[in-house]
């Protein structure tokens, strides 16, 4: 079984690095922080490597001890964790291709098993949902420091408990995270609450020129690499921009777009009956029923139309 050969190779290998996709957000954080505090709990050599994240998450424990690179490009183990896809990995990629065994721990429907053990659990709300499961087989012990990693986790990709991946099992697990004695007033705070100046700068940007096509069922906006630069963003300062036209009323998918220099990374929502993930794989992308991205390197007014094209099929 698929744990029990995770669970082996983890003990066994001599040197683990710890990975995440590109652009983390908190369950990628949570996760990953959650697993290397666990592995570091067994006194095995493990390192946790993302080039970037959103200083928002700083707080986690664990955090400081991120590294930028990794300090060989030759680990025993690479564990991918939140992560559907290899190329998700970004400039990381090398040392899960080089590492000797793979393990990837994720609950993206669009996974493309590309680890040589795969724990993939598309009901599962997070990653950090499936990750509970999987440190509680090895015998860790959820320490508060654990806890606090994984319901950060599960509070993101839940947006705080509201989103309909949430099962009875996820109250259970946040039951137990709970009971180690976790500040939930303070996570949540910090997790969903707090933004970053530019992040509300590029918010007022976004919502000052959205837009609604067909009848009001698609909602549009966008941000480009100039206004970025103009407001000092960073990765995590795009978060949450794409719910605005979610929420709007009579709103199906909400598509959020911005500017990068590999081109337009492309945000999709729905409220209820469309699969966004279906519209994403199109692109070459992947994700979740109701949150999915993908990567479009056309000039803005070509992606709009091929975007609104695709979900029209949907609606
Ligand atoms: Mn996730």
């Amino acid at each position: 079984m698929t744990l029990d050969n995770i669970c082996k190779e983890i003990k066994e290998s001599k040197s683990i690095i710890i990975l995440a996709h590109k652009d983390p957000d908190g369950d990628a954080i949570g996760s990953s922080l959650a697993m290397y505090l666990a592995l570091k709990q067994i006194n095995l050599n493990v390192d946790i490597v993302m080039p970037v994240y959103p200083r928002i998450y700083g707080f986690l424990p664990g955090a400081t001890e991120i590294k930028k690179e990794g300090n060989s490009n030759n680990y025993d183990l690479a564990i991918a964790l939140d992560c559907g896809d290899r190329g998700r990995l970004g400039d990381c990629i090398e040392y899960f291709d080089k590492a000797n065994k793979t393990i990837s721990i994720d609950h993206h429907g669009t996974n493309k098993m590309f680890a040589d053990y795969n724990y993939v659990n598309p009901d599962s709300c997070a990653t950090a949902q499936s990750l509970f499961v999987v440190l509680n087989f090895m015998g860790i012990n959820i320490t508060k420091e654990i806890a606090e990693c994984l319901y950060a986790g599960i509070l993101t990709d839940t947006g705080g408990f509201k989103y309909s991946s949430v099962t009875e099992e996820t109250f259970e697990i946040a039951k137990e995270l709970f009971s180690k004695g976790i500040n939930i007033a303070d996570i949540s705070k910090k997790m969903l609450d707090t933004i970053t100046k530019p992040q509300l700068l590029l918010t007022k940007i976004a919502i000052g020129r959205l837009e609604v096509l067909e009848d009001g069922k698609i909602a549009f906006t966008y941000i480009t690499k100039n206004e970025s630069e103009e407001v000092n963003a960073e990765n995590g300062d795009y978060e949450g921009i794409v719910n605005y036209g979610r929420n709007l009323e009579g709103v199906e998918v909400s598509v959020f777009l911005r500017e990068t220099d590999d081109g337009f990374k492309v945000s999709l929502r729905s409220n209820s009956y469309v699969d966004v993930s279906d519209v994403a794989l199109i692109f070459g992308g992947g994700g979740h029923k109701k949150a999915s991205g993908c990567l479009i390197n056309t000039p803005l007014e070509d992606a709009k139309t091929a975007l609104v094209k695709e979900i029209k099929r949907y609606l």
